[in-house]
């Protein structure tokens, strides 16, 4: 029984470092006197806006987290978000792992303070808990900077030693070759498991070299690109076809930025294409001006690209270092992926200090020239960790995360006033999806869920009012 051994922590780690080498997890699990019982915990946000609501993901994030736990422990895997509730009383439960960002940190704080008063072991990770680990301590035993399977070893070896760290932090990054499958039996054996989307979570990449300012992505991953083995990725794959008995299993890519390396990129979408799936991811621009790469990528099953391009202004993309946004590609790029049958969801950003009222007619007529199926809009949001909040701490109008979900209004831009920006904002929003520009955008598009997302934008948008913002 490991927690009574008298070796040192020292040695039992390296111990349980060979032995991840070399034995199975299960093994491992056998030295606990009783398998310790985790509760993982998605948290809802408290946000209004329609983040949470409707069909949400499944979280790859948690659900990496119950794969490795659950090889050495009893995991129950609940998720806020399809209406699982966390109980009141916890004595079941030895850990209590939540993941956060900053939207649903609130949440996460008070599930993790109901469970520390009830003296369990409390783990705190994701994004928000990543960059302010301080402040996630005061609810948590440990927090986990950044992956988990960077820090498991340790993390699990102090856990049966009873002799947690306040931080988990690794000092270098795992490869991401050996990622283990995830196992999404933990999410899908909820009763409201028919609320997830049923697009399928997949990673082949992390990391992002671009270093956008206002992004997380350099800050706790570096400007390294990780990758997986293609095979791997495949064999995922390959695995959701035989569980779902059939071949066209939609996959929806959680990678930062999956283009990043053109040889891996093609050789992946080479073998997406014989396998018969059909995918989504976020992309940036880099490559897709190349109608070779756009080609390929229609051709491998892609329905869907989501991509950054943020704004028109040529100064904005230049203050946030968005350097792989060229201007002069938007339209070709757009144009190559629309030839080959390829939708886009446009993400476009305002609220910068170059913001002007004209910022907002030149992503409308971006929009509408160009018949973006999908266009996304979201205030700039501060993420607390970022260069970008650093810079503008002094400027935020408020520390409430539950606003911190890019819908909300967070700084007086300098081009205008905030009641002129929200204005612009909403109208623009309500433009877009105004029942006569939808017929104009998605003109002799295929009758698909792309109008009816549409359709529910419509509606969403028809009721907005600048005030929803602040
Ligand atoms: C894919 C993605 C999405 C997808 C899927 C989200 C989902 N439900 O999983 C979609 C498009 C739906 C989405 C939506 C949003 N997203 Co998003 N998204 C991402 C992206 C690119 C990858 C996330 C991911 O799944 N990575 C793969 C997993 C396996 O890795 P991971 O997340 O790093 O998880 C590891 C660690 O964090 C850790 N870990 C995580 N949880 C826990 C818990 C415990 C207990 C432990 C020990 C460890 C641990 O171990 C994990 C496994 O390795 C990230 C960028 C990033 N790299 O984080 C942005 C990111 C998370 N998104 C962001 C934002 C802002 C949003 C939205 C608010 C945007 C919007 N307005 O709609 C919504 C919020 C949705 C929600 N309810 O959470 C921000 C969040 C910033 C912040 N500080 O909160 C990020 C960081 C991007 C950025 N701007 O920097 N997103
Ligand atoms: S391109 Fe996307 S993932 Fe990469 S740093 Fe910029 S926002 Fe983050």
């Amino acid at each position: 029984m490991l927690a009574k051994t008298s070796q040192s922590a020292e040695t039992t780690r390296d111990h349980l470092d060979k032995s991840f080498g070399k034995r199975s997890f299960e093994r491992l699990a056998s030295k606990q006197k009783s398998r310790k019982k985790w509760l993982l915990v998605q948290p809802v946000s408290n946000t209004g806006m329609m983040v949470d609501s409707g069909s949400v993901s499944i979280p790859l994030n948690l659900l990496m987290v119950a794969t490795l736990a659950g090889k050495l422990f009893d995991v129950t895997f609940i998720d806020e978000r399809l209406g699982d509730e966390v109980p009141d009383d916890l004595s079941l439960y030895d850990v209590v792992a939540i993941t956060s960002r900053t939207l649903n940190a609130t949440k996460a704080y008070a599930i993790a303070k109901k469970a520390k008063h009830q003296g369990k072991i409390v783990i705190l990770g994701g994004v928000h808990p990543t960059m302010l680990h301080d402040e996630a301590l005061e609810y948590s035993t440990s927090v986990v900077y950044g992956e988990i399977e960077s820090v498991w070893t340790e993390l699990v070896t102090d856990l049966i030693m009873g002799n947690m760290k306040p931080v988990y932090r690794a000092k270098a990054l795992k490869p991401m070759t050996s990622m283990l499958h995830p196992d999404f039996s933990f999410a899908l054996q909820s009763r409201n498991a028919k609320k997830y989307s049923s697009r399928i979570p997949i990673l082949a990449t992390k990391g992002c070299p671009v270093g956008c300012n206002f992004c997380t992505t350099p800050t706790i991953y570096g400007k390294h690109h990780r990758y997986r083995d293609i095979d791997f990725v495949l064999d995922e794959m390959r695995y959701h076809q035989d569980r779902l008995d059939k071949e066209k299993v939609h996959f929806s890519f959680m990678d930062d930025n999956i283009s990043f390396r053109p040889s891996y990129f093609t050789d992946l979408l080479e073998g997406m294409a014989k396998i018969g799936v059909r995918w989504n991811a976020n992309i940036s621009m880099n490559f897709l001006h190349k109608p070779e790469i756009a080609e390929l990528a229609g051709w491998s099953g892609c329905d869907l690209m989501s991509i950054g391009f943020e704004s028109l202004n040529p100064e904005t993309l230049k203050s946030v270092h968005k350097g792989s946004n060229r201007l002069d590609n938007y339209e070709t790029v757009v144009d190559n992926l629309h030839r080959n049958g390829v939708a886009i969801q446009g993400y476009f950003m305002f609220g910068f200090d170059n913001d002007s009222e004209e910022s907002f007619q030149l992503t409308y007529d971006f929009i509408m020239n160009n018949g973006i199926e999908f266009p996304v809009f979201s205030l700039v949001t501060p993420f607390p960790g970022t260069p970008y909040f650093e810079e503008m701490k002094p400027r935020l109008r408020h520390f409430d995360w539950d606003k911190y979900d890019t819908y909300h209004y967070m700084f007086e831009p300098q081009g205008m006033s905030g009641d002129k920006m929200l204005e612009n904002f909403v109208k623009l929003q309500k433009e877009v999806y105004k029942g006569k520009s939808i017929l104009q955008r998605m003109r002799g598009k295929p009758l698909n869920w792309v109008w009816l997302a549409n359709y529910k934008m419509n509606r969403f948008t028809s009721k907005l009012r600048p005030e929803f913002y602040l």
